[in-house]
Protein backbone atom coordinates (compact mmCIF):
# COMPACT_ATOMS: atom_id res chain seq x y z
CA UNK A 1 0.00 0.00 0.00
CA UNK A 2 2.39 3.02 -1.46
CA UNK A 3 1.40 6.25 0.50
CA UNK A 4 0.93 9.06 -1.90
CA UNK A 5 1.18 11.99 -0.22
CA UNK A 6 -2.18 13.98 0.47
CA UNK A 7 -2.39 15.47 3.87
CA UNK A 8 -5.62 17.47 4.59
CA UNK A 9 -5.97 19.56 7.83
CA UNK A 10 -9.02 20.06 9.21
CA UNK A 11 -9.85 22.46 11.55
CA UNK A 12 -6.58 21.36 13.97
CA UNK A 13 -6.23 23.12 17.70
CA UNK A 14 -3.48 21.71 19.81
CA UNK A 15 -2.70 23.11 23.50
CA UNK A 16 0.51 22.17 25.60
CA UNK A 17 -1.65 23.64 28.71
CA UNK A 18 -5.18 23.19 28.76
CA UNK A 19 -6.89 26.46 27.78
CA UNK A 20 -4.45 27.87 26.15
CA UNK A 21 -4.66 26.86 22.02
CA UNK A 22 -1.01 27.12 20.42
CA UNK A 23 -2.70 26.51 17.06
CA UNK A 24 -6.14 26.99 16.71
CA UNK A 25 -8.60 25.89 13.75
CA UNK A 26 -5.88 25.46 11.14
CA UNK A 27 -7.09 23.91 7.91
CA UNK A 28 -5.09 23.44 4.44
CA UNK A 29 -4.94 20.89 1.64
CA UNK A 30 -1.35 19.38 0.52
CA UNK A 31 -2.08 17.17 -2.43
CA UNK A 32 0.96 14.47 -3.36
CA UNK A 33 3.83 16.14 -4.25
CA UNK A 34 3.31 19.93 -3.39
CA UNK A 35 5.50 22.06 -1.68
CA UNK A 36 3.87 23.81 1.60
CA UNK A 37 6.13 26.55 2.82
CA UNK A 38 4.82 27.72 6.05
CA UNK A 39 6.33 31.35 7.39
CA UNK A 40 4.86 33.38 10.30
CA UNK A 41 7.02 35.36 13.34
CA UNK A 42 8.87 33.98 15.98
CA UNK A 43 6.31 31.63 18.51
CA UNK A 44 3.56 31.38 16.07
CA UNK A 45 3.34 27.89 15.88
CA UNK A 46 5.36 26.68 12.70
CA UNK A 47 7.12 23.94 14.80
CA UNK A 48 4.12 22.99 16.32
CA UNK A 49 2.32 22.35 13.58
CA UNK A 50 5.04 20.11 11.86
CA UNK A 51 5.38 18.16 15.02
CA UNK A 52 1.41 17.00 14.81
CA UNK A 53 2.09 15.88 11.30
CA UNK A 54 4.40 12.99 12.66
CA UNK A 55 2.36 12.48 15.84
CA UNK A 56 5.31 14.28 18.18
CA UNK A 57 2.02 15.28 19.49
CA UNK A 58 -1.93 14.75 18.92
CA UNK A 59 -4.58 17.15 18.31
CA UNK A 60 -6.60 18.18 20.75
CA UNK A 61 -9.41 19.07 18.06
CA UNK A 62 -9.85 18.35 14.25
CA UNK A 63 -8.16 16.01 12.56
CA UNK A 64 -5.23 15.74 9.91
CA UNK A 65 -5.28 13.14 7.27
CA UNK A 66 -2.68 10.89 5.09
CA UNK A 67 -3.95 9.91 1.68
CA UNK A 68 -8.16 10.50 3.61
CA UNK A 69 -6.85 8.59 6.82
CA UNK A 70 -6.90 9.88 10.23
CA UNK A 71 -3.66 10.05 10.99
CA UNK A 72 -4.67 8.99 15.07
CA UNK A 73 -5.52 5.41 13.36
CA UNK A 74 -1.80 5.17 12.18
CA UNK A 75 0.98 3.76 14.30
CA UNK A 76 4.04 6.27 14.95
CA UNK A 77 6.66 4.03 13.96
CA UNK A 78 4.71 3.05 10.33
CA UNK A 79 3.56 6.74 9.86
CA UNK A 80 7.25 8.25 10.21
CA UNK A 81 8.55 5.30 7.94
CA UNK A 82 6.60 7.81 5.48
CA UNK A 83 8.38 10.67 6.59
CA UNK A 84 11.86 12.36 6.39
CA UNK A 85 13.04 15.06 8.36
CA UNK A 86 16.09 17.69 7.48
CA UNK A 87 16.22 19.53 10.09
CA UNK A 88 18.08 22.91 11.01
CA UNK A 89 20.25 20.82 13.41
CA UNK A 90 20.02 17.57 12.06
CA UNK A 91 21.34 15.06 14.19
CA UNK A 92 23.89 12.23 13.56
CA UNK A 93 25.51 9.96 15.47
CA UNK A 94 28.61 8.58 16.17
CA UNK A 95 29.42 6.27 13.94
CA UNK A 96 30.97 6.16 9.98
CA UNK A 97 29.31 8.70 7.48
CA UNK A 98 28.30 6.03 5.64
CA UNK A 99 25.68 4.38 9.02
CA UNK A 100 24.90 7.62 9.43
CA UNK A 101 23.39 7.90 5.63
CA UNK A 102 22.51 4.57 5.71
CA UNK A 103 20.22 5.34 9.27
CA UNK A 104 18.15 6.36 6.21
CA UNK A 105 17.42 3.09 4.94
CA UNK A 106 18.92 0.31 7.17
CA UNK A 107 19.29 -2.51 4.32
CA UNK A 108 20.72 -0.22 2.01
CA UNK A 109 23.92 -1.62 0.01
CA UNK A 110 27.23 0.66 -0.10
CA UNK A 111 26.59 1.64 -3.57
CA UNK A 112 22.83 2.76 -2.87
CA UNK A 113 24.29 4.69 -0.16
CA UNK A 114 26.86 6.32 -2.45
CA UNK A 115 24.09 7.48 -5.22
CA UNK A 116 22.42 9.15 -2.43
CA UNK A 117 25.66 11.11 -1.62
CA UNK A 118 25.86 11.48 -4.89
CA UNK A 119 22.12 12.92 -5.60
CA UNK A 120 22.68 15.13 -2.70
CA UNK A 121 25.47 16.30 -3.85
CA UNK A 122 27.36 15.29 -0.30
CA UNK A 123 30.25 12.59 -2.47
CA UNK A 124 32.75 14.78 -3.57
CA UNK A 125 33.23 16.37 -0.19
CA UNK A 126 33.05 12.55 1.44
CA UNK A 127 35.52 11.58 -0.75
CA UNK A 128 37.84 14.71 -0.14
CA UNK A 129 37.96 13.55 3.62
CA UNK A 130 40.42 11.12 5.20
CA UNK A 131 38.69 7.56 5.19
CA UNK A 132 36.40 9.07 2.88
CA UNK A 133 32.22 7.04 3.39
CA UNK A 134 34.56 5.50 6.78
CA UNK A 135 35.39 8.34 8.46
CA UNK A 136 34.23 8.15 11.76
CA UNK A 137 31.68 11.30 12.96
CA UNK A 138 31.59 12.28 16.43
CA UNK A 139 28.62 12.59 18.30
CA UNK A 140 28.55 16.54 18.09
CA UNK A 141 29.47 16.15 14.18
CA UNK A 142 33.03 18.43 14.57
CA UNK A 143 35.37 17.97 11.94
CA UNK A 144 32.97 18.38 9.07
CA UNK A 145 31.19 21.69 8.45
CA UNK A 146 27.14 22.86 9.56
CA UNK A 147 26.91 22.67 5.67
CA UNK A 148 28.24 19.33 5.24
CA UNK A 149 25.78 18.04 8.25
CA UNK A 150 22.79 19.47 6.27
CA UNK A 151 24.38 17.58 3.03
CA UNK A 152 24.36 14.08 5.05
CA UNK A 153 21.01 14.09 6.36
CA UNK A 154 19.80 15.07 2.59
CA UNK A 155 21.98 12.40 1.56
CA UNK A 156 20.05 9.85 4.35
CA UNK A 157 16.37 11.61 3.81
CA UNK A 158 17.12 10.86 0.10
CA UNK A 159 18.17 6.73 0.92
CA UNK A 160 15.01 6.84 2.55
CA UNK A 161 12.57 7.74 -0.31
CA UNK A 162 9.93 8.84 1.91
CA UNK A 163 6.31 10.23 0.26
CA UNK A 164 6.47 13.27 2.69
CA UNK A 165 8.86 15.77 3.44
CA UNK A 166 9.56 17.75 6.38
CA UNK A 167 12.34 20.63 6.49
CA UNK A 168 13.74 23.32 8.08
CA UNK A 169 15.28 26.00 6.75
CA UNK A 170 18.70 27.10 8.06
CA UNK A 171 18.49 30.82 9.27
CA UNK A 172 22.45 30.45 10.20
CA UNK A 173 24.47 31.60 7.29
CA UNK A 174 26.51 28.77 5.11
CA UNK A 175 29.18 29.97 2.73
CA UNK A 176 27.36 30.58 -0.74
CA UNK A 177 29.60 27.47 -2.04
CA UNK A 178 27.69 25.20 -0.05
CA UNK A 179 24.49 27.40 0.14
CA UNK A 180 24.41 25.73 -3.45
CA UNK A 181 25.63 22.11 -3.14
CA UNK A 182 22.39 22.44 -0.40
CA UNK A 183 19.80 24.16 -3.03
CA UNK A 184 20.62 21.47 -5.69
CA UNK A 185 20.48 18.33 -2.93
CA UNK A 186 17.64 19.62 -1.48
CA UNK A 187 15.54 20.14 -5.29
CA UNK A 188 16.44 16.54 -6.04
CA UNK A 189 15.13 15.26 -2.71
CA UNK A 190 11.86 17.43 -2.95
CA UNK A 191 10.69 16.58 -6.47
CA UNK A 192 7.75 14.12 -6.66
CA UNK A 193 7.29 14.15 -2.49
CA UNK A 194 4.61 16.54 -0.87
CA UNK A 195 7.26 18.69 1.20
CA UNK A 196 6.30 20.85 3.79
CA UNK A 197 8.99 23.86 4.49
CA UNK A 198 9.19 25.68 7.23
CA UNK A 199 10.75 28.51 4.97
CA UNK A 200 13.37 31.33 5.81
CA UNK A 201 14.71 32.12 1.88
CA UNK A 202 12.78 33.73 -0.38
CA UNK A 203 13.36 31.46 -3.42
CA UNK A 204 11.59 28.68 -1.31
CA UNK A 205 8.77 31.17 -0.72
CA UNK A 206 8.18 32.31 -3.92
CA UNK A 207 8.01 28.92 -5.86
CA UNK A 208 5.96 26.91 -3.18
CA UNK A 209 2.40 25.80 -4.15
CA UNK A 210 1.12 27.37 -1.40
CA UNK A 211 2.24 29.15 1.34
CA UNK A 212 0.62 29.46 4.88
CA UNK A 213 1.29 32.43 7.39
CA UNK A 214 0.92 31.63 10.37
CA UNK A 215 0.17 34.46 13.24
CA UNK A 216 -0.09 33.81 17.14
CA UNK A 217 -1.48 30.00 16.29
CA UNK A 218 -4.01 31.10 13.72
CA UNK A 219 -3.12 30.38 9.90
CA UNK A 220 -3.99 33.48 8.72
CA UNK A 221 -3.58 33.50 5.44
CA UNK A 222 -2.84 30.77 2.54
CA UNK A 223 -2.00 30.75 -1.12
CA UNK A 224 0.38 30.68 -3.76
CA UNK A 225 2.90 33.93 -3.77
CA UNK A 226 1.57 36.14 -6.28
CA UNK A 227 -1.95 35.99 -4.79
CA UNK A 228 -1.20 36.49 -0.83
CA UNK A 229 1.11 39.91 -2.59
CA UNK A 230 -2.63 40.87 -4.11
CA UNK A 231 -4.19 40.69 -1.15
CA UNK A 232 -2.06 43.09 0.80
CA UNK A 233 -1.99 41.40 4.11
CA UNK A 234 0.30 40.43 6.42
CA UNK A 235 2.26 38.51 3.75
CA UNK A 236 2.69 41.45 1.66
CA UNK A 237 3.91 43.27 4.68
CA UNK A 238 6.35 40.59 5.68
CA UNK A 239 7.27 40.40 1.82
CA UNK A 240 8.52 43.95 1.49
CA UNK A 241 9.88 44.09 5.23
N1 LIG B 1 5.39 26.18 23.14
C1 LIG B 1 5.11 25.58 24.36
N2 LIG B 1 5.73 24.39 24.66
C2 LIG B 1 6.60 23.79 23.80
C3 LIG B 1 6.86 24.40 22.56
C4 LIG B 1 6.25 25.60 22.26
O1 LIG B 1 4.34 26.09 25.15
O2 LIG B 1 7.13 22.71 24.11
C5 LIG B 1 4.73 27.45 22.78
C6 LIG B 1 5.68 28.58 22.51
C7 LIG B 1 4.97 29.40 21.47
C8 LIG B 1 4.05 28.43 20.77
O3 LIG B 1 4.00 27.26 21.58
O4 LIG B 1 4.16 30.37 22.10
C9 LIG B 1 4.49 28.07 19.37
O5 LIG B 1 5.80 27.56 19.40
P1 LIG B 1 6.51 27.00 18.10
O6 LIG B 1 7.81 26.42 18.53
O7 LIG B 1 5.58 26.12 17.36
O8 LIG B 1 6.73 28.35 17.26
P2 LIG B 1 7.57 28.61 15.93
O9 LIG B 1 6.65 29.31 14.98
O10 LIG B 1 8.17 27.34 15.46
O11 LIG B 1 8.68 29.65 16.41
P3 LIG B 1 10.22 29.81 15.91
O12 LIG B 1 10.17 30.62 14.64
O13 LIG B 1 10.85 30.60 17.01
O14 LIG B 1 10.82 28.45 15.75
MG1 LIG C 1 10.18 26.67 15.22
Amino acid sequence: DAVQGAVVFHKVSFAYEEGRNTLKEISFKAKPGETIAIIGPTGAGKTSLIQLLSRFYDTSEGTITLDGRDIRTIRRESLRSHMAFVLQDSFLFEGTIRDNIRYGKLDATDSQVEEAAKLANAHSFIMRLSGGYDRVLIADGSGISQGQRQLIAIARAILKDPAILVLDEATSSIDTVSEIKIQEGLKRLMEGRTSFVIAHRLNTIREADRILVLKEGCLVEQGPHEELLGKQGLYSDLYHG
